[in-house]
C-alpha cells in the first residue's frame, strides 16, 4: 500500500526530448501534485541541440519559462556513439519553433544530479524517460548517489522480452546498454519500471479517438499535442500499435499518482550486454519484496493517464 504523498512531489526529470517526453514534461510542469526542480537533457531520441530546442518549447508552451533549470548532459552513450530515433519522432516537435532564446544552465546535468540529492537527500524522485547515460555517469561520480534518490522510476525495457528497436530490446536501454547495466546494479533504494510492454503497450496508448478528444480541447498546449504526437501516432499505427505511445507521461504520473499503478511487483533485473539480445531486460519476480532490485508496473490505469494529461492540455 502506497500513501499518497503530503505534498507536490520533488521531480528531476532526465529526458531525451522528442513527442512522449515533451507531454510527459507539461504534466511535470502543470500537475499541481509535481514539483519539477530541473530537467537534465540525455542524448537519445534525436539530435542532442533538437532535444535542448524541444525542452525550451515546451516550458515556452507550458508558460514555465525561466521557473525550471535546463541542465545539458551527455551526448553520447558511454561507450561512445548515439543512436537516435528520429525515424519514428521526426524533430519530435511536428516541425514547431521556439520563440525564446532562453538559455541552459551552466551546469552539467551530472553535477546538477549530484548537488539536488545532496541538497536533499532521500526527497527527490528522479524520472528517467530517456537513455540512462547522465543517470549512470552521476553512479559511476559519486558511489553515494544512488542512495540519495529517494525512487528512480525508469522507462525502459520489456517485462516479456518484446523489444521495439530490435526484436528483443526497448530502445532507452539499447541507446546506452553499459548505462542501463551500470543504472540497476547501483543500489537505488527504490527503484521502480515502467516498461514497453506490455505496460506500455496495453495501458499507454492514445487512439485515434483520443487524439481527436485531445484536439477538440481547442487550446494552444492541446494544438502543441497534437502536432508533436502526429509522427509517432503515424510510425506506430504502421507498426501495428493501436496509436501513439506514452510510456514517459505514464512514467510521472506514477511518480505523483501512485493510484495510476493499479497493480506493481517485485522483481530483479538484469541488462543484457552481449549477442542478439544486447539490450532486453530480464525481470524475474521475486516473493520477497524487500530482497529486490525494482519493482514495475505490472497493470496501469490508462483512463487515469489519459485523463490526467487532458487536464493539463485543456488549460
Ligand atoms: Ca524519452
Amino acid at each position: 500500500m502506497t500513501l499518497p504523498p503530503a505534498g507536490p512531489v520533488p521531480l528531476v526529470i532526465d529526458t531525451d526530448t522528442a513527442s512522449d517526453d515533451c507531454f510527459a514534461l507539461l504534466l511535470a510542469l502543470l500537475d499541481p501534485r509535481a514539483d519539477l526542480r530541473a530537467l537534465t537533457i540525455a542524448q537519445g531520441n534525436v539530435s542532442f541541440e533538437q532535444q535542448v530546442h524541444n525542452a525550451f518549447l515546451v516550458l515556452e508552451v507550458a508558460g514555465r519559462l525561466g521557473d525550471v533549470p535546463v541542465h545539458l548532459g551527455e551526448r553520447e552513450a558511454l561507450a561512445g556513439g548515439w543512436i537516435g530515433a528520429e525515424d519514428v519522432h521526426g524533430d519530435g516537435v511536428g516541425g514547431q519553433r521556439r520563440s525564446n532564446d532562453a538559455q541552459a544552465e551552466p551546469e552539467h546535468a551530472v553535477d546538477a544530479l549530484l548537488r539536488l540529492t545532496s541538497e536533499a537527500p532521500g526527497e527527490i524522485t528522479v524520472v528517467a524517460i530517456g537513455p540512462l547515460t547522465n543517470l549512470a555517469r552521476a553512479v559511476q561520480r559519486d558511489p553515494g548517489f544512488a542512495g540519495r534518490v529517494g525512487s528512480l522510476i525508469v522507462m525502459g525495457g520489456s517485462l516479456d522480452g518484446v523489444g521495439n528497436i530490435t526484436p528483443h530490446a526497448e530502445y532507452n536501454i539499447y541507446a546506452d546498454v553499459e548505462a542501463a547495466a551500470a543504472v540497476v546494479a547501483a543500489g537505488f533504494p527504490r527503484l521502480r519500471f515502467i516498461t514497453w510492454s506490455p505496460v506500455t503497450l496495453r495501458d499507454g496508448i492514445f487512439d485515434a479517438a483520443r487524439v481527436e478528444a485531445i484536439r477538440e480541447l481547442g487550446t494552444r498546449r492541446s494544438d502543441f499535442f497534437v502536432r508533436a504526437n502526429q509522427a509517432p501516432f503515424d510510425f506506430d499505427t504502421a507498426h501495428g500499435v493501436g496509436g501513439s505511445t506514452h510510456p514517459d507521461t505514464l512514467s510521472v504520473l506514477a511518480a505523483i499518482d501512485p493510484s495510476v499503478a493499479l497493480e506493481e511487483r517485485a522483481f530483479d533485473v538484469s541488462v543484457v550486454l552481449e549477442g542478439e539480445r544486447r539490450g532486453a531486460t530480464d525481470f524475474a519476480p521475486v516473493d520477497d519484496a524487500a530482497a529486490a532490485a525494482c519493482t514495475a508496473v505490472t497493470l496501469a490505469d490508462g483512463e487515469r493517464l489519459f485523463g490526467a494529461l487532458c487536464d493539463v492540455l485543456a488549460g
